[in-house]
């Protein structure tokens, strides 16, 4: 895989097995004796996932007395997110923040809160995914060698294109569209009328300017920092999808954790949430006016409903298993206080 001109070279199985990750792993061993737990993120340093993680590993080493930290290398230095969750399984990188839908290739279970329409405000959406059915799913992640320690927020996910407002499903035909690397993306995106078109995010800023693509679907803080709007100015309010992030432990990794020292961690990443939570609503606010004031076209769509009514066929897709279904009906059970 190719490396982004003044990034890192991306981590591949390869070059890891092969001595690659060796300058990563020397910054692991902190001069004071600190083990220093390495964790990537796609986003850029300042985006509340990141700091949320550093907050997290803020909290480790003051918990721990400087034994353990965390060091975040932000920016997809170390390579997209399904390559870095591949070296996560296997122990090549401590921990990873990636947003729910890669997981999905790894683990079908994972899909459950990425479903359309699932989600019938951020409280709920919050109330599921600290709850049991979110704990659930994170648990589905240990037997693929990797701990799920807490979700971050991702808010809501609307369309952007090139070349016109969204109105009704009608609009989405002939449209191609950038999807997440997750066959339900992909086919929540198809059950639009749209053509979907999964690639790695940090292509979708040159895709759209070469035309490759006409639009993609995301929560405005990315919108922003991706600089898509450039490109991409009419933004559709379809708040299609909650897909959270989830912050991630290698098991190898946390296998050689103290069980003591596992309750530190966990509680130290339940902790970031709140931290998180603030950072992401100031966040989608304050990119929601910058991106007004520089020229974006918001706009509400006619007839949600319609969109409700055409995901239909993905939900007896994805929702197959008693599991799922038990998940599905438990976290719909949770809307009644939204
Ligand atoms: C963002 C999310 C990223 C990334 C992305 C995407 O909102 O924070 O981690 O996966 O969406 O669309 O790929």
């Amino acid at each position: 895989m190719a490396s982004a001109p003044g990034h890192l070279p991306a981590i591949t199985r390869r070059t890891a097995a092969t001595g690659g990750l060796a300058a990563v792993a020397l910054a692991a061993c902190g001069g004071s004796g600190m083990r220093v737990l390495l964790s990537s993120d796609t986003h850029p340093a300042g985006y509340p996932t990141v700091e949320a993680v550093q907050e997290m590993g803020r909290l480790l080493s003051e918990r721990t007395n400087g034994r353990l930290g965390v060091r975040v290398y932000a920016g997809g230095q170390l390579g997209a997110e399904r390559d870095t969750l591949e070296i996560t399984t296997f122990g090549g990188l401590d921990m990873n923040r990636v947003f729910m839908s890669p997981l999905n290739a790894i683990e079908p279970d994972t899909t459950i809160p990425s479903l359309p329409f699932l989600f019938q405000s951020k409280d709920h959406m919050r109330r599921a995914l600290d709850g049991a059915p979110g704990r659930a799913i994170l648990d589905t992640l240990e037997k693929h060698g990797l701990i799920g320690l807490c979700y971050y927020d991702s808010g809501e996910r609307s369309f952007y294109n090139t070349r016109k407002p969204i109105y009704t499903p009608d609009d989405m035909k002939g449209m191609k569209i950038r999807t997440p690397n997750s066959d339900l993306s992909v086919a929540t995106i198809n059950a639009t009328g749209a053509n979907a078109t999964p690639m790695d995010l940090g292509e979708v800023y040159q895709s759209l300017v070469q035309g490759v693509i006409d639009g993609a679907e995301n929560n405005w803080p990315s919108f922003e920092s991706g600089r898509h709007f450039e490109a991409a100015p009419y933004y559709s309010l379809t708040r299609h999808v909650m897909t959270p992030e989830v912050l991630l432990m290698s098991k190898a990794r946390w296998d050689r954790l103290s069980s003591a020292d596992r309750d530190i961690v966990m509680a130290c990443a339940r902790d970031s949430v709140p931290f998180m939570r603030k950072l992401w609503d100031e966040r989608v606010e304050g990119a929601r006016t910058r991106l007004l004031a520089a020229g974006v076209k918001e706009n509400e769509v006619i007839d949600r409903a319609a969109f409700v009514r055409l995901m239909k066929p993905v939900y007896d897709q994805f929702v197959t298993t008693p599991f799922q279904k038990r998940l599905v009906a438990d976290i719909e059970a949770m809307a009644a206080s939204s």
